[in-house]
Protein backbone atom coordinates (compact mmCIF):
# COMPACT_ATOMS: atom_id res chain seq x y z
CA UNK A 1 0.00 0.00 0.00
CA UNK A 2 1.22 3.55 -1.25
CA UNK A 3 2.21 5.93 2.10
CA UNK A 4 0.35 8.97 2.34
CA UNK A 5 1.50 12.05 3.38
CA UNK A 6 -1.18 14.04 5.81
CA UNK A 7 -1.33 16.60 8.88
CA UNK A 8 -3.03 15.49 12.22
CA UNK A 9 -6.28 17.61 12.78
CA UNK A 10 -8.07 16.49 15.32
CA UNK A 11 -6.72 13.80 18.38
CA UNK A 12 -9.16 12.18 20.64
CA UNK A 13 -8.03 9.74 22.88
CA UNK A 14 -5.64 7.05 20.87
CA UNK A 15 -7.41 7.73 17.36
CA UNK A 16 -6.63 10.62 15.34
CA UNK A 17 -8.23 12.37 12.17
CA UNK A 18 -5.79 13.29 9.35
CA UNK A 19 -6.08 15.47 6.23
CA UNK A 20 -4.46 14.73 2.96
CA UNK A 21 -2.98 17.25 0.76
CA UNK A 22 -6.31 17.10 -1.36
CA UNK A 23 -8.56 17.47 1.28
CA UNK A 24 -9.77 14.22 2.33
CA UNK A 25 -9.91 12.85 6.11
CA UNK A 26 -9.05 10.17 7.47
CA UNK A 27 -9.71 8.52 10.84
CA UNK A 28 -5.79 7.03 12.13
CA UNK A 29 -4.93 4.63 14.64
CA UNK A 30 -1.34 4.80 15.67
CA UNK A 31 0.92 0.94 15.68
CA UNK A 32 1.46 -0.82 19.01
CA UNK A 33 1.05 1.31 21.64
CA UNK A 34 2.04 4.71 20.32
CA UNK A 35 0.24 7.69 21.87
CA UNK A 36 2.52 10.15 21.07
CA UNK A 37 0.96 11.80 18.37
CA UNK A 38 -0.67 15.32 18.86
CA UNK A 39 -2.73 17.95 16.65
CA UNK A 40 0.00 19.57 13.80
CA UNK A 41 1.60 16.56 13.86
CA UNK A 42 2.75 15.96 10.06
CA UNK A 43 2.27 12.00 9.85
CA UNK A 44 3.15 9.31 7.15
CA UNK A 45 0.04 7.09 7.24
CA UNK A 46 -1.51 3.95 5.23
CA UNK A 47 -4.92 2.80 4.10
CA UNK A 48 -6.40 0.14 6.21
CA UNK A 49 -9.61 -0.52 4.13
CA UNK A 50 -11.93 1.24 1.17
CA UNK A 51 -13.92 4.38 2.73
CA UNK A 52 -17.01 2.16 3.35
CA UNK A 53 -15.17 0.44 6.08
CA UNK A 54 -14.65 3.74 7.98
CA UNK A 55 -15.80 5.73 10.92
CA UNK A 56 -19.25 7.42 9.99
CA UNK A 57 -19.47 10.70 11.43
CA UNK A 58 -22.87 12.01 11.05
CA UNK A 59 -23.58 12.40 7.28
CA UNK A 60 -19.57 11.74 6.79
CA UNK A 61 -17.89 8.23 5.48
CA UNK A 62 -14.05 8.54 6.55
CA UNK A 63 -12.07 6.00 5.34
CA UNK A 64 -9.31 4.27 8.48
CA UNK A 65 -5.49 4.74 7.77
CA UNK A 66 -2.84 3.56 10.29
CA UNK A 67 0.05 5.97 11.05
CA UNK A 68 3.31 4.32 10.12
CA UNK A 69 5.90 7.42 11.03
CA UNK A 70 5.56 10.89 12.63
CA UNK A 71 7.83 13.73 10.94
CA UNK A 72 10.82 15.76 13.26
CA UNK A 73 9.05 18.16 14.92
CA UNK A 74 9.78 22.10 14.60
CA UNK A 75 7.94 22.67 18.11
CA UNK A 76 6.25 20.24 20.81
CA UNK A 77 4.05 22.77 22.85
CA UNK A 78 3.46 20.41 26.12
CA UNK A 79 2.66 20.21 29.58
CA UNK A 80 3.79 18.48 32.63
CA UNK A 81 3.27 17.23 36.02
CA UNK A 82 5.82 14.89 38.02
CA UNK A 83 3.79 11.49 36.78
CA UNK A 84 2.76 12.12 32.72
CA UNK A 85 2.76 14.52 30.03
CA UNK A 86 0.18 16.40 28.00
CA UNK A 87 0.64 16.87 24.72
CA UNK A 88 -0.58 20.31 23.45
CA UNK A 89 0.21 20.76 19.59
CA UNK A 90 2.71 20.08 17.24
CA UNK A 91 4.65 22.22 14.85
CA UNK A 92 3.03 25.69 15.65
CA UNK A 93 4.99 28.75 14.91
CA UNK A 94 2.62 31.11 17.36
CA UNK A 95 0.79 30.96 20.48
CA UNK A 96 -2.06 33.14 21.02
CA UNK A 97 -2.87 33.44 24.78
CA UNK A 98 -6.55 34.17 24.84
CA UNK A 99 -8.02 36.02 27.71
CA UNK A 100 -10.86 38.01 28.49
CA UNK A 101 -12.32 40.68 30.70
CA UNK A 102 -14.67 38.48 32.15
CA UNK A 103 -14.95 35.73 33.68
CA UNK A 104 -11.43 37.24 35.33
CA UNK A 105 -8.11 35.46 34.41
CA UNK A 106 -5.46 34.07 36.07
CA UNK A 107 -1.97 35.24 35.68
CA UNK A 108 -0.42 32.91 36.88
CA UNK A 109 -1.68 30.63 34.08
CA UNK A 110 -0.72 33.59 31.56
CA UNK A 111 2.81 33.62 33.11
CA UNK A 112 3.26 30.06 32.56
CA UNK A 113 1.87 29.53 29.12
CA UNK A 114 4.71 32.99 28.13
CA UNK A 115 7.82 30.65 29.81
CA UNK A 116 6.47 27.44 27.91
CA UNK A 117 6.32 29.62 24.62
CA UNK A 118 10.05 31.16 25.49
CA UNK A 119 11.44 27.22 25.21
CA UNK A 120 9.84 26.36 22.30
CA UNK A 121 10.65 29.76 20.93
CA UNK A 122 6.96 30.41 19.72
CA UNK A 123 6.00 34.17 18.88
CA UNK A 124 3.40 35.23 21.42
CA UNK A 125 0.35 37.00 20.92
CA UNK A 126 -1.91 37.98 23.99
CA UNK A 127 -5.51 38.95 23.29
CA UNK A 128 -7.60 40.23 25.56
CA UNK A 129 -11.09 39.53 24.14
CA UNK A 130 -14.94 40.14 25.03
CA UNK A 131 -13.63 44.25 25.08
CA UNK A 132 -17.65 44.80 24.47
CA UNK A 133 -17.71 44.55 27.99
CA UNK A 134 -15.55 47.06 29.26
CA UNK A 135 -11.71 46.28 29.04
CA UNK A 136 -10.15 48.48 32.16
CA UNK A 137 -9.73 46.01 34.93
CA UNK A 138 -7.84 43.50 32.30
CA UNK A 139 -6.25 46.24 30.28
CA UNK A 140 -4.79 47.44 34.02
CA UNK A 141 -3.82 43.55 34.29
CA UNK A 142 -2.11 43.38 31.53
CA UNK A 143 -0.45 46.93 31.33
CA UNK A 144 2.62 45.12 32.32
CA UNK A 145 2.74 42.54 29.86
CA UNK A 146 3.13 45.34 27.39
CA UNK A 147 5.66 47.41 29.02
CA UNK A 148 7.79 44.28 28.93
CA UNK A 149 7.25 43.86 25.27
CA UNK A 150 4.27 41.37 24.47
CA UNK A 151 1.91 42.07 22.18
CA UNK A 152 -1.68 42.52 23.32
CA UNK A 153 -4.74 42.84 20.84
CA UNK A 154 -8.32 43.59 22.16
CA UNK A 155 -10.88 43.22 20.21
CA UNK A 156 -14.56 41.05 20.64
CA UNK A 157 -14.99 37.82 19.20
CA UNK A 158 -18.39 38.55 18.74
CA UNK A 159 -17.80 41.46 16.78
CA UNK A 160 -14.48 41.49 14.45
CA UNK A 161 -12.19 39.08 14.52
CA UNK A 162 -10.37 41.07 11.31
CA UNK A 163 -7.42 42.08 13.59
CA UNK A 164 -6.45 38.59 14.69
CA UNK A 165 -7.08 37.52 11.12
CA UNK A 166 -3.88 39.68 9.78
CA UNK A 167 -1.68 38.63 12.80
CA UNK A 168 -2.30 34.88 12.34
CA UNK A 169 -1.11 35.50 8.23
CA UNK A 170 1.70 32.77 7.62
CA UNK A 171 1.34 31.18 11.02
CA UNK A 172 1.02 27.98 12.46
CA UNK A 173 -0.86 29.10 15.63
CA UNK A 174 -2.29 27.56 18.63
CA UNK A 175 -5.32 29.48 20.92
CA UNK A 176 -4.63 28.71 24.81
CA UNK A 177 -6.41 29.87 27.34
CA UNK A 178 -8.92 28.90 30.31
CA UNK A 179 -12.21 27.59 29.34
CA UNK A 180 -15.00 30.74 28.62
CA UNK A 181 -12.32 32.69 27.45
CA UNK A 182 -13.87 32.89 23.89
CA UNK A 183 -11.31 30.61 21.89
CA UNK A 184 -14.24 28.43 20.30
CA UNK A 185 -15.85 31.72 19.49
CA UNK A 186 -13.17 33.48 17.83
CA UNK A 187 -12.35 30.12 15.57
CA UNK A 188 -15.93 30.54 14.39
CA UNK A 189 -15.50 34.18 13.04
CA UNK A 190 -11.91 33.08 11.61
CA UNK A 191 -13.57 29.97 9.42
CA UNK A 192 -14.64 31.08 6.30
CA UNK A 193 -18.06 29.64 5.46
CA UNK A 194 -16.67 26.81 3.04
CA UNK A 195 -14.88 25.23 6.02
CA UNK A 196 -18.54 24.20 7.19
CA UNK A 197 -17.76 20.36 6.31
CA UNK A 198 -14.30 20.78 9.07
CA UNK A 199 -16.68 22.32 11.79
CA UNK A 200 -19.28 19.72 11.24
CA UNK A 201 -16.95 17.01 11.45
CA UNK A 202 -15.58 19.02 14.96
CA UNK A 203 -19.43 19.08 16.49
CA UNK A 204 -19.68 15.35 15.84
CA UNK A 205 -16.25 14.24 17.65
CA UNK A 206 -17.62 16.73 20.41
CA UNK A 207 -21.44 15.12 20.52
CA UNK A 208 -22.54 18.82 20.24
CA UNK A 209 -21.63 19.27 23.59
CA UNK A 210 -21.06 23.44 23.86
CA UNK A 211 -17.29 22.78 25.44
CA UNK A 212 -14.45 21.94 23.50
CA UNK A 213 -13.19 18.80 24.33
CA UNK A 214 -10.14 17.69 21.63
CA UNK A 215 -7.44 20.02 20.08
CA UNK A 216 -8.44 20.62 16.54
CA UNK A 217 -6.66 22.11 13.68
CA UNK A 218 -8.26 24.53 11.02
CA UNK A 219 -6.58 25.62 7.84
CA UNK A 220 -6.95 29.39 7.19
CA UNK A 221 -5.54 29.71 3.92
CA UNK A 222 -2.59 28.38 2.47
CA UNK A 223 0.24 29.29 4.74
CA UNK A 224 -1.98 30.23 7.39
CA UNK A 225 -3.86 27.28 9.87
CA UNK A 226 -4.80 27.68 13.63
CA UNK A 227 -5.46 25.37 16.29
CA UNK A 228 -8.16 24.97 19.24
CA UNK A 229 -7.61 23.57 21.68
CA UNK A 230 -9.31 23.05 25.23
CA UNK A 231 -9.58 25.06 27.89
CA UNK A 232 -6.83 24.76 30.00
CA UNK A 233 -7.12 25.65 34.21
CA UNK A 234 -3.40 24.32 34.95
CA UNK A 235 -0.20 24.49 33.26
CA UNK A 236 2.59 22.44 34.18
CA UNK A 237 6.06 23.09 33.54
CA UNK A 238 7.88 19.88 35.65
CA UNK A 239 10.23 19.68 32.53
CA UNK A 240 11.82 22.87 32.42
CA UNK A 241 14.88 23.53 35.06
CA UNK A 242 14.78 26.58 37.20
CA UNK A 243 17.20 28.31 34.26
CA UNK A 244 14.62 27.78 31.64
CA UNK A 245 11.78 29.23 33.95
CA UNK A 246 13.98 32.22 34.61
CA UNK A 247 14.62 32.45 30.89
CA UNK A 248 10.78 32.81 30.44
CA UNK A 249 10.49 36.13 32.36
CA UNK A 250 11.94 37.67 29.66
CA UNK A 251 12.52 40.66 31.11
CA UNK A 252 14.94 39.41 33.85
CA UNK A 253 17.45 38.72 31.17
CA UNK A 254 19.77 42.03 32.22
CA UNK A 255 19.45 40.98 35.55
CA UNK A 256 20.40 37.32 34.93
CA UNK A 257 23.95 36.19 36.53
CA UNK A 258 24.31 39.72 38.32
CA UNK A 259 23.31 38.26 41.67
CA UNK A 260 25.93 38.00 44.60
CA UNK A 261 25.32 34.34 44.55
CA UNK A 262 25.84 32.47 41.22
CA UNK A 263 23.30 29.98 42.57
CA UNK A 264 20.88 32.36 43.64
CA UNK A 265 17.19 31.42 44.04
CA UNK A 266 16.06 34.85 44.34
CA UNK A 267 14.38 34.35 47.93
CA UNK A 268 16.18 36.26 50.70
CA UNK A 269 20.26 36.16 49.07
CA UNK A 270 22.13 39.35 50.01
CA UNK A 271 22.50 41.40 46.58
CA UNK A 272 20.10 39.27 44.38
CA UNK A 273 20.07 41.35 40.92
CA UNK A 274 16.34 40.81 40.84
CA UNK A 275 15.26 41.78 44.50
CA UNK A 276 17.12 44.84 43.96
CA UNK A 277 15.72 45.35 39.92
CA UNK A 278 12.33 44.85 41.76
CA UNK A 279 13.27 48.06 45.12
CA UNK A 280 13.78 50.06 41.49
CA UNK A 281 10.82 49.58 39.96
CA UNK A 282 12.83 47.75 37.47
CA UNK A 283 10.57 44.03 38.05
CA UNK A 284 6.91 44.58 39.08
CA UNK A 285 6.61 42.49 42.32
CA UNK A 286 3.98 40.35 40.81
CA UNK A 287 6.11 39.33 37.78
CA UNK A 288 9.06 38.00 40.63
CA UNK A 289 6.46 37.14 43.14
CA UNK A 290 4.75 34.75 39.92
CA UNK A 291 8.33 33.28 39.44
CA UNK A 292 9.13 32.47 42.64
CA UNK A 293 5.70 30.49 42.84
CA UNK A 294 6.43 28.36 39.39
CA UNK A 295 9.63 27.62 40.50
CA UNK A 296 8.75 26.06 43.83
CA UNK A 297 6.14 24.59 42.46
CA UNK A 298 6.96 24.01 38.94
CA UNK A 299 4.09 21.42 38.10
N1 LIG B 1 -19.78 39.51 25.26
C1 LIG B 1 -18.97 38.65 24.64
N2 LIG B 1 -19.10 37.33 24.86
C2 LIG B 1 -18.27 36.49 24.21
C3 LIG B 1 -17.25 36.97 23.34
N3 LIG B 1 -16.56 35.91 22.89
C4 LIG B 1 -17.13 34.81 23.45
N4 LIG B 1 -18.16 35.15 24.24
C5 LIG B 1 -19.01 34.24 25.03
O1 LIG B 1 -18.23 33.60 26.03
C6 LIG B 1 -18.66 32.25 26.23
C7 LIG B 1 -17.49 31.27 26.09
O2 LIG B 1 -17.05 31.30 24.75
P1 LIG B 1 -16.25 30.05 24.10
O3 LIG B 1 -15.87 30.48 22.73
O4 LIG B 1 -17.02 28.80 24.23
O5 LIG B 1 -14.97 29.98 25.04
P2 LIG B 1 -13.82 28.88 25.08
O6 LIG B 1 -14.13 27.99 26.25
O7 LIG B 1 -12.56 29.67 25.34
O8 LIG B 1 -13.79 28.17 23.77
C8 LIG B 1 -19.76 32.01 25.21
O9 LIG B 1 -21.00 32.19 25.86
C9 LIG B 1 -19.53 33.12 24.18
O10 LIG B 1 -20.71 33.50 23.50
C10 LIG B 1 -17.14 38.39 23.14
O11 LIG B 1 -16.31 38.91 22.40
N5 LIG B 1 -18.03 39.18 23.82
MG1 LIG C 1 -13.75 26.09 23.33
ZN1 LIG D 1 19.01 36.58 42.90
Amino acid sequence: MATLHAQIVAAFGRQYLAKLPDGEMLTCLTRGKRSDVVCGDHVEVQRTGDASSGLSLGALNIGQAVIDKVSPRTSLLFRSDAFKQKLIAANVTQIVIVVATEPSFSDELLARCLVAAYDQNLEVLIVLNKCDLGADAARAQLANYRAIGYRVLELSALEDVSALRALLDGHVSVLVGQSGMGKSTLINGLLPDAQAATREISTVLDSGKHTTTHAKLYRLNERSSVIDCPGVQAFGLHHLTFGAIEQGFTEFSPYLGKCRFRDCRHLKEPDCALRIAVSKGEITARRLELFLQIAANKA
